[in-house]
């Protein structure tokens, strides 16, 4: 399950939406597009092999996007370099091109400034979201990552980060806080 949290200017968890159609809606009236795609079982470790998979649903996405490269980015728990990605994932940031990220497995969330506030978006194993290009932004997958996902990028270089200031941002819950207090809000024990 994918979900979205509208956060205040300091950082105070306001509305929860749970379900796709107010999920799209509300990222939409923030620019991003949002949308999940059956998720399949396929061999490869690659971005050719996600391609092949989801031939129809990346052909669209190119259609609306510019596409140059692609990347995958698979971490397991306990992946050694795991510490010094989550530094730079967390160091608010902006692309020169729209971040397009799709997860094939475990989850991810994405952190964003939206009005006086931000947004926190929780990605999931089928679903993929389209930030536009300049869009302030952080990530994160917890103390362990467990995610797969492709990235697909305009710049033929691939990942490439604009430091922000983040000086201003307040203290937002984590991957780990922000999946327990979900969890708890939908009445849900944490494993
Ligand atoms: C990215 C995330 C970390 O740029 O924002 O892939
Ligand atoms: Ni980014």
């Amino acid at each position: 399950m994918g979900a979205l949290v509208r956060f205040d200017a300091d950082g105070h968890w306001l509305d929860t939406w749970v379900c796709d159609g107010l999920i799209g809606d509300e990222l939409a009236r923030a620019g991003l597009a949002w949308g999940r795609w059956p998720v399949r079982h396929f061999e490869g470790s690659d971005a050719e092999a996600v391609r092949t998979a989801y031939g129809e649903e990346i052909a669209a996405l190119r259609e609306r996007f510019e596409v140059r490269s692609a990347d995958r980015v698979r971490l397991a728990p306990g992946h050694a370099g795991w510490p010094a990605l989550r530094a730079q994932f967390l160091a608010e940031h902006t692309h020169s091109d729209a971040e397009i990220r799709f997860f094939l497995e475990g989850a991810g969330l994405f952190y964003l400034r939206s009005g006086e506030g931000y947004l926190g978006l929780l990605c999931e194993a089928g679903e993929w979201v389209a930030l536009p290009a300049g869009t302030r932004h952080f990530f994160d997958a917890g103390a362990e990552p467990d995610f797969d996902a492709l990235r697909l990028f305009a710049d033929p270089q691939g990942w490439i980060a604009q430091p922000a200031d983040d000086s201003s941002l307040p203290a937002l819950p984590l991957f780990d806080d922000f999946v327990e207090h979900l969890l708890a809000l939908t009445g849900h024990e944490a494993d």
